[in-house]
């Protein structure tokens, strides 16, 4: 790498999404990568010369990886043409950093088997490591960090930083455009929202209280932090300002883990403020939470469900029970509060009754009255989740040295060794499942 200074130029790339048959696509570039946009807004705060390059939006001119710095964030979806445009950069003399949430789990192989084409990986949030990484400190001393030296795999300490060391989120550091007319096409049924992903906090408090967490869960995130309500309402008000957006999405994994939090953002909320579009656990819908919900503005809750037997439920360690289902979208359909759910297939032991029990729930209920849509997935064992370990273990290590995981097979080899119901049946099942809901997000 050239001199690592302020004049050098750093590239943030998030790569095209890998298209493989039986995916669900239709998200694709209608959401700016939040985390590779907090950084980008972040470094540029900081004085860098930043380019952010989302390849699965607008076209992109060839040979235009040259920065000296390269920042490459990864999914399981993004992961193949990451490794692709890892190479390109290498090549072209730069350093290579790669992060986002597989990164996050699979660093350490990833550097064992790729150390030639990148040089560090970023485990957790990107800000603060990057800006060090291109402000030229000794890598070891750089937090979060996975990478080599002379052959030897060199792991740095580890820390969740305080949010608001970021500051807010610069959204008129890129044009957003493109991603509304995104949206807009590949969801016409919605094509008068104009709607706007934030994060408000990171991390989840049951995961934390329970230091158990769901059994599927890949999140990196072992502390629950928040942004301070003014950070977090600048960035809507800035939204609002540019773009006129009327509904925000707060990807956060569970909006509704601190109410003191919620009380003070309403204090200080606007007047005509955009509606709100959320994540919650069930058990944390209740006419306090709802009322608090109604006076922020609320239009539409994802709720993960995820299956109708409780059997199952307490087997994912889910913290959740059919009653709290039950009585969240009550509540919520009594309040004019539509909801989106979220079931899952090929939970650990699930078989012909405990899927029949998960039609059964969904019937229930749909009939308050309020379910805008459902999202019907296959049980994914994601690296860094519980069941990731579990069917690597069950497999005798086969995945322990693989960075670029066959992620559709492993859905296959899931259900064969942990459901009680062959792979033909399930995938059987799912399509039944899928033919009766309302059509999903
Ligand atoms: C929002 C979201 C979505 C949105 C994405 C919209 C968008 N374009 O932003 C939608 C709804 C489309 C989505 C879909 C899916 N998602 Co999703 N999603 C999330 C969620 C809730 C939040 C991500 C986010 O924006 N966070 C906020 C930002 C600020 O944080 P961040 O992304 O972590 O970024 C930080 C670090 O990762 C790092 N970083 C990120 N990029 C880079 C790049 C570099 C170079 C560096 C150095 C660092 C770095 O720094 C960032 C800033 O601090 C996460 C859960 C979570 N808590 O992360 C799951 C998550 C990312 N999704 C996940 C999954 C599995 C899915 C689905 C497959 C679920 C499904 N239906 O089966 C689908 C895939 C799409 C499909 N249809 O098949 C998994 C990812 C697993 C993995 N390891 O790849 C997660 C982690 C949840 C989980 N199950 O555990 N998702
Ligand atoms: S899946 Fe959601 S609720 Fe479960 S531990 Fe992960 S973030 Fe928390």
């Amino acid at each position: 790498m050239k001199n690592r200074n302020f004049k050098i130029k750093i590239q943030l790339i998030n790569p095209p999404i890998t298209v493989i048959s039986g995916m669900d696509l239709k998200d694709i570039g209608c959401f700016p990568p939040l985390g590779l946009f907090s950084i980008f807004s972040f470094l540029k705060k900081n004085n860098f010369q930043v380019e952010f390059i989302d390849f699965n939006v607008g076209s992109i001119p060839k040979n235009k990886i040259n920065g000296d710095i390269v920042g490459i964030g990864a999914d399981w979806r993004t992961y193949k043409n990451a490794l692709k445009i890892a190479e390109q950069a290498k090549s072209q003399g730069s350093f290579v950093v790669l992060g986002g949430s597989l990164v996050s789990s699979l660093g350490r192989t990833i550097i064992n088997r790729r150390g030639k084409i990148i040089d560090a990986v970023i485990i957790g949030d990107g800000e603060i490591p990057l800006l060090k990484i291109a402000r030229g400190d000794n890598l070891e001393k750089i937090p979060n960090l996975i990478f080599k030296k002379q052959g030897k795999i060199i792991e740095t300490k580890k820390y969740e930083p305080d949010l608001n060391q970021y500051g807010p989120i610069d959204y008129s550091l890129i044009n957003l455009s493109p991603y509304f007319k995104n949206f807009k096409k590949s969801f016409p049924e919605n094509k008068n929202l104009v709607v706007a992903n934030v994060y408000s906090h990171k991390g989840c408090a049951w995961r934390n209280a329970n230091h158990k967490e769901c059994v599927f869960c890949s999140i990196f995130d072992k502390t629950l932090r928040y942004k301070n309500v003014k950070t977090y309402w600048r960035e809507i008000e800035q939204l609002q300002e540019l773009y006129k957006i009327n509904t925000v999405y707060d990807v956060s994994d569970s909006f509704l883990d601190n109410l003191n939090w919620l009380q003070e953002l309403i204090k200080i909320k606007t007047p005509n403020s955009p509606a709100f579009y959320i994540y919650s656990r069930t058990n944390q819908i209740n006419q306090t939470s709802i009322n608090l919900l109604t006076k922020l503005g609320i239009k539409n809750i994802y709720l993960g469900i995820e299956s109708g037997s409780q059997k199952i439920l307490n087997k994912i360690n889910k913290g959740t029970t059919t009653k709290n289902n039950l009585s969240a979208v009550k509540l919520l359909a009594e309040n004019n509060i539509e909801v989106d759910l979220s079931f899952i297939f090929g939970n650990p032991e699930e078989d012909k009754k405990s899927i029949q029990e998960t039609f059964n729930h969904f019937f229930e209920l749909s009939a308050f009255g309020n379910v805008n849509a459902v999202e019907a997935a296959f049980f994914r064992p994601l690296p860094g989740s519980k069941s990731f370990a579990l069917l690597n273990n069950k497999l005798r290590g086969k995945y322990d040295r693989v960075d670029n995981l066959p992620f559709f097979k492993m859905r296959r080899e899931w259900v064969e060794n942990f459901c009680n119901i062959s792979w033909h049946d399930l995938k059987e099942k799912i399509k039944e499942f899928k033919e009766i809901i309302p059509q999903s997000l």
